[in-house]
């Protein structure tokens, strides 16, 4: 299947509904068969997380303790983290087994002056043998471009929910911005990463739209994260009802087959999950995980709890190549 006109056509949200609708059982057996043929299902990607600018944003997103906007834990910002900091935490990573670091500010986009230190730190993570994301907001083609000749691997930029239910969780721009930016990283050769959270409100079609847009994109994202919101006390959606711990799975699965060459991650909202529902979400189709105590600004399961987990399912975490032939 070389030739573009012989693709099959992305799923639409129609064809993702008729998924989650299945039975439980048939959903698992056919995500499984598709994440079977393309990926170890016994094997996880690994990525830390750092946030290295916190709080004080200002934007509006309503499930987002960093936001200046809301009463969150982090609406009053820090500085940008200093490099030294930035190389102790990425060493400690490595040694933890993460092959990725992720580093995230509070930012709506970064500002042209604050561009050389984030270079330094993709730098200093690249030196420390670890693959490199960053998660900074809304990027210009020419900063994408930047951090692209700076040796960036990955760049995450969620659409976070349908691009129907996106107004009713943030104000401060649209879901047209956010393709814009997913468009320059893309055309910049970076890798995307793209996904959204549950639990935000939405219906299970939201669900199924927020997959169906993921699908729909020029080139499918290479990395898919599936946050569960993760209620912080003073922001918008504190109080929100939590999902029935089935659609996520079935979410996972619907992702799994709707976009069979991603990874998936099973991300924020682990550390409130039981160790037999992240094992269905393993079969289901999620193989990739952030590891370490801390997401940015809530608890992460804790690194010893993983190390017993992947014993107990005889998971494994992904070596990379890429890594492996950098040094
Ligand atoms: N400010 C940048 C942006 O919004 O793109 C980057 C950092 S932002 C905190 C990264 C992602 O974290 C969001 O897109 C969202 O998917 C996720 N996130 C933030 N708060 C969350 C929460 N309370 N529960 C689950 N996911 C959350
Ligand atoms: C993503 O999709 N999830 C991560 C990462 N990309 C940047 C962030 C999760 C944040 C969870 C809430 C917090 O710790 O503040
Ligand atoms: Fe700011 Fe990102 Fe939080 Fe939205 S999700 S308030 S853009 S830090």
């Amino acid at each position: 299947m070389n030739d573009l006109a012989d693709m099959p056509a992305p799923l639409g949200a129609d064809a993702i509904e008729a998924l989650f609708a299945l039975p439980f059982n048939d959903l698992l057996y056919r995500a499984h068969t598709v994440h079977r043929h393309h990926f170890d299902p016994n094997e996880v990607e690994t990525c830390a997380l750092l946030s290295i600018k916190t709080g004080g944003c200002p934007e509006d997103c309503g499930y987002c303790s960093q936001s200046a906007r809301h009463d969150g834990p982090a609406s009053r910002g820090t500085p940008l983290m200093e490099e030294d900091e930035v190389r102790a935490f990425a060493r400690r990573a490595k040694a933890q087994g993460a092959r990725r670091l992720c580093m995230g500010t509070a930012w709506r986009g970064p500002k042209d002056r604050h561009l050389e230190r984030i270079i330094r730190f993709i730098d200093i993570a690249r030196a420390e043998g670890l693959e490199t994301c960053m998660t900074l907001g809304f990027l210009d083609a020419e900063q994408a471009q930047r951090l692209k000749q700076a040796g960036l691997d990955y760049y995450n930029h969620n659409i976070n929910t349908s691009p129907e239910h996106h107004e009713n969780i943030v104000t401060t721009h649209t879901f047209e911005d956010r393709l814009r930016t997913l468009e320059n990283v893309r055309e910049a050769g970076l890798k995307v990463c793209c996904g959204g959270i549950l639990g935000m409100g939405e219906t299970r079609r939201d669900r199924a739209r927020m997959i169906a847009a993921l699908a729909a994109l020029p080139e499918p994202p290479q990395s898919v994260p599936i946050n569960m919101l993760v209620p912080m006390p003073g922001t918008p959606l504190e109080n929100a009802p939590p999902l029935d711990p089935f659609e996520l799975v079935r979410t996972i699965a619907a992702a799994r087959i709707a976009l069979p060459t991603a990874r998936v991650r099973l991300s924020a909202g682990r550390h409130a999950m039981s160790d037999e529902l992240q094992a269905l979400c393993f079969f289901a189709g999620a193989n990739s995980i952030f590891l370490g105590e801390k997401l940015l600004t809530t608890d992460n399961a804790t690194p010893g709890h993983d190390a017993t987990l992947f014993e107990t399912l005889g998971l494994r975490a992904t070596v990379s190549e890429e890594v492996v032939n950098r040094k």
